[in-house]
């Protein structure tokens, strides 16, 4: 383990896959892992990129890894689909088009799918980005498809978030278009080298003006883009340099005490009822109870109770006493 922990705070590539897969596993080292490497994170910007499918995310964030990596930074993509394991085939795409900078020994790509769990994915996410982090990446981006949750997600772990869009976006962004408002710290109209690009930056520019909450003194901007061609890219960088240099301070003193919070709420109440659920499980009243629900002499609100009773009168809901010293010591020792 400490061969791994030292390639990983080493920048070694092999290490930091297998420290990402360990983690996000959740196998049994993963607790010693993070403990070793949490220390040395928080150096790294973490931009989170999302929107639509279909507007230019992988692309543009290439031509980010390339401005990044030509003032000589060492750069990370983290690219998350929340969708299924089945759209592995998207993301194998979005690979082999980066596989441009996999010959670069510094730009480090991973992808990873969803979990089957809730809240798996914020928090093999998280994670994965501390490795990235200590691991000696001064950006790290992460792209996500923006559907639903993972929109919403990103904002819990990136530092800024763009949310990237493209001209005749039809009723998809419709829908979505609520809740990207909110998130996007900076708005990218992509695809500038086609028509229709002005329009939609205009009409981003009035809801963005209708809105005066500011985000610890940044005020939400639209700008246009081409990933293709690279126009408008110096003025997207210039605005990341804006943030990181003036607001990314302020903001993660404000925000790490809330994101903290959030984080071990979410954690804790992950990790019980997984633990309580392989209880419940493995209780032999269990088979006894779905019989009875089955035959409807029983129903399932008050079966659960009955559970919830039998395994908490077995003091499943109580930590042992022992058990909590030993995590005071080594909390102690740290
Ligand atoms: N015309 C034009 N096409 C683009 C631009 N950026 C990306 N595309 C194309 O849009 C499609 C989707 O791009 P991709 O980066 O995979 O989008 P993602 O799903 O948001 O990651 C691809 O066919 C790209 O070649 C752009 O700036 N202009
Ligand atoms: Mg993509």
């Amino acid at each position: 383990m400490s061969e791994l922990i030292d390639g990983v705070l080493r920048g070694d590539r092999n290490s930091v896959s297998k420290a990402i897969s360990i983690l996000e596993n959740q196998d049994s080292r993963s607790t010693e892992l993070l403990r070793a490497i949490y220390p040395h994170t928080g150096r790294a910007f973490i931009i989170g990129v999302t929107g639509p499918p279909g507007t230019g995310k992988s692309t543009l964030v290439d031509q980010i890894v390339k401005a990044y990596r030509s003032r000589g930074m060492k750069v990370a993509v983290l690219a998350i689909d929340p969708t299924s394991p089945l759209s592995g085939g998207a993301i194998l795409g979005d690979r082999i088009r980066m596989l441009e900078h996999a010959l670069d020994s510094q730009v480090y790509i991973r992808s990873m799918a969803a979990r089957g769990e809730e809240g798996g994915l914020a928090r093999a996410a998280r994670n994965a980005i501390r490795v990235l982090d200590a691991s000696g990446n001064d950006i790290v981006i992460v792209e996500t498809v923006g559907i639903g949750q993972a929109e919403v997600e990103i904002v819990k772990v990136a530092d800024i978030v763009l949310v990237v869009l493209m001209p005749e976006l039809g009723d998809e962004i419709q829908a979505h278009k609520a809740g990207m408002m909110e998130i996007g710290d900076i708005f990218v109209v992509n695809k500038a080298d086609l028509p229709g690009s002005d329009l939609v930056l205009y009409n981003l520019g009035a809801v963005l003006s209708t809105k005066n909450d500011e985000n610890f003194g940044w005020k939400q901007t639209a700008l246009k883009v081409s990933g293709k061609t690279g126009l408008g890219l110096g003025e997207l960088m210039n605005t990341l340099d804006q943030f990181r240099s003036k607001y990314v301070e302020r903001l993660k003193e404000s925000k790490m005490k809330q994101r903290v919070s959030e984080e071990i709420l979410e954690t804790v109440s992950q990790d019980i009822a997984k633990q309580l659920t392989r209880r419940v499980q493995s209780d032999p009243l269990f088979d006894d109870i779905i019989k009875r629900v089955l035959s409807k002499s029983l129903d399932p609100e008050t079966a659960s109770q009955i559970l919830i009773r039998k395994i908490s009168s077995k003091g499943a809901l109580r930590k042992p006493r022992r058990e909590k010293q030993e995590v005071k010591i080594e909390g102690d020792a740290t």
